[in-house]
């Protein structure tokens, strides 16, 4: 087995983080970027759409196989690489991490990334200005996502109990980039848990190679 991967996509995207935040916590070697076995695939080109159906990133290429979809990813990593698991073993809590895993690709990152981030990132408003009624209309959702999020995290060090899994590498790029907003005050300050949670994980070596070195 090769012991290198390539992930298909930029270092920016927070999904592209999570599939290198597990390779960093299982010692796996890896690529990012728009070249896959040696041949530029430009985004959105007839080649990234035979990677993914819907033309998404991350996409991950190893050993003559090409996986896409973030969570799949990084199962297969966890699943295929040794190093630390990154799955619960108990079948109960491994239905609860991938109950957890859902739930943050999916209406998590809708409501924090896609709704309300991305419209700071790469506003669409007339000359290229933030359309301060979509963020006003999306910071209920984020809010949400806090709530539940805080809840999960009160009496526990990561989203599935004391030890980091795939749950937490699909988060922690998304409270991420939120909390380095400049007025992330306003919408997190009032989470302490969360912020708990980041300095956490702030500490893992992953962190640093996998998130804040991927900028
Ligand atoms: N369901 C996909 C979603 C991935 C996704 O939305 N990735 C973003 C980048 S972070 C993307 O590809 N955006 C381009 C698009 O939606 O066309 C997964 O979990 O991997």
């Amino acid at each position: 087995m090769s012991p290198q991967v390539q992930i298909y996509g930029p270092n920016f995207s927070s999904f592209v983080r999570s599939v290198r935040l597990v390779c960093e916590e299982k010692g796996i070697s890896y690529t990012t970027g728009f070249t896959v076995n040696g041949k530029e695939v430009p985004f959105k080109s007839d080649e990234h759409f035979k990677l993914h159906p819907f033309g998404k990133l991350p996409v991950l290429v190893h050993d003559g196989a090409t996986i896409c979809e973030t969570v799949a990813i990084c199962r297969y990593l966890d699943q295929v690489f040794p190093g630390p698991e990154l799955q619960p073993a108990d079948p109960v809590m491994r239905a609860k991490h991938d109950q957890w895993c859902s739930l943050i690709a999916g209406d998590i990152d809708q409501a924090i990334v896609r709704h309300y981030l991305l419209e700071i990132a790469f506003p669409k408003g007339e000359n290229g200005a933030i359309r301060v009624d979509k963020l006003q209309a999306a910071e209920p959702g984020v809010e949400k996502a806090l709530i539940v999020l805080s809840h999960q995290l009160t009496d526990q060090q990561y989203i599935v109990g004391d030890s980091f899994t795939i749950a937490d590498a699909l988060l922690v790029p998304i409270l991420d980039y939120l909390v380095k907003l400049p007025d992330s005050n306003r919408l997190v300050g009032g989470h302490k848990v969360l912020q708990d949670y980041l300095k956490r994980v702030a500490e893992r070596q992953s962190y640093q190679q996998g998130v804040a070195d991927a900028a």
